[in-house]
């Protein structure tokens, strides 16, 4: 099985030649290629049409020579067939227009969303598929059920989370109920993914961080089980819970394979705290690649030295690239990890 990617025996914590390494956001705007077709369709356009989405990944995967396929696409999308009203502006970010602040908002929100309603997704996972090497994983994703409310009750991003963390406070029960639709509209997207060639998927829980771990333990981890427990046995799961290393001691209680890890611990730490029964995915600070090859290189020795040996460590970044990375620096990366498998142990 010499043409199994790399990254899903590292899910199964299988020894590998070398560590597996993709980046989050590894396409978008830091590449020509991507700024390009942006210059033609809209965001929300482009990610409603499968085969530029998977032009776009495989134009990002030939240019960096990374082991895995991230579809290219949004954790926003799915809120449409839920009833919120999401845009992109340009320069702003996203926008909801009528975002869930109180009881009444849960009548108009769908209880539970139908796989027609989000084709578009499948259909990139499976184009992305076929034109991918064999040898490259391809991975789904979807925002978790945190993020995604996050969202939805600010109406788009946000610094503090204030109305958020109101709402999950002062009205716990319209929040455990909406949290749950939010779980199940996305095992509904993440089932779906899996059925249409997904190899894996992860699920990105960007502003969990903005939370203590008590609160992150009754209003969130719950929830996120939920949607861990309706994917479980169908493709392994990458939970990635950014912002707050207080929070990893609770993400190692679920049920996912592989856990994200990002920047603001080290590496060794991070896998301590972990244990030997999850993948470890991360950790370099994407802001590393806006210094010079030199720096990168020792950067990325350093968590190769730390974890790279680790049974299911997978070298990515400790989150998304950034838009102003040199595309040639992040080849430059790629190549150290590559080189790191010759190195002798
Ligand atoms: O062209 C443009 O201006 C759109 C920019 C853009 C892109 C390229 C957005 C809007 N989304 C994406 C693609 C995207 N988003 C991918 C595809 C894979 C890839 O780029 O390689 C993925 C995996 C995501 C996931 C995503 N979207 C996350 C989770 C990851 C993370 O960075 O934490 C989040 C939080 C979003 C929301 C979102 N969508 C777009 C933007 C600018 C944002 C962030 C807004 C904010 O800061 O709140």
């Amino acid at each position: 099985m010499t043409d199994e990617p790399l990254l899903l025996r590292a899910l199964r914590l299988e020894p590998t030649p070398r560590p597996p390494i993709w980046l989050m956001r590894q396409a978008g705007r830091y590449m020509p290629e991507y700024r390009a077709v942006r210059d033609r369709v809209s965001f929300l356009e482009l990610c409603r049409t499968p085969r530029l989405c998977a032009q776009v990944m495989a134009d990002a995967v030939g240019a960096l020579d990374v082991d895995a396929a991230i579809i290219f696409s949004d954790i926003l999308p799915i809120l449409i067939p839920l009833g919120f009203d999401l845009d992109y502006l340009p320069g702003d970010g996203p926008l909801i227009r009528n975002p869930f602040r109180a009881a009444e908002d849960l009548s108009r929100i769908a209880e539970t969303i139908d796989p027609d309603q989000i084709s578009y997704i499948f259909e990139t996972v499976a184009e992305t598929r076929r034109v991918i090497p064999r040898r490259k994983a391809v991975i789904g994703f979807a925002g978790a059920p945190f993020t995604l409310a996050s969202y939805a009750v600010e109406g788009g991003g946000s610094r503090l989370f204030a109305r958020t963390k109101t709402l999950m406070r002062s009205a716990p029960e319209l929040w455990s109920r909406f949290m749950d639709r939010l779980a199940d509209a996305v095992a509904v997207s993440l089932l779906g993914q899996i059925a249409s060639g997904a190899d894996a998927v992860q699920i990105f829980d960007s502003w969990a961080g903005a939370l203590a771990p008590d609160e992150y333990r009754t209003f969130v981890a719950p929830h996120t089980e939920r949607l861990l427990t309706r994917l479980r046995g169908k493709a392994p799961v990458i939970y990635f819970c950014a912002g707050n290393p207080a929070l990893l001691p609770e993400a190692a209680r679920l049920s996912a394979d592989a856990l994200g890890i990002d920047w603001r611990l080290s590496i060794r730490e991070a896998c301590r705290i972990v244990g030997p029964k999850f993948a470890v995915q991360g950790n370099l600070d994407p802001t590393v690649l806006l210094t010079d090859k030199k720096t990168i290189r020792a950067e990325a020795a350093r968590i190769l030295n730390a974890a790279g040996r680790r049974p299911g460590f997978i070298f990515n970044l400790g989150h998304g690239v950034l838009k102003e990375t040199p595309v040639e620096h992040a080849v430059e990366l790629v190549r150290a990890v590559k080189e790191f498998a010759l190195s002798p142990s």
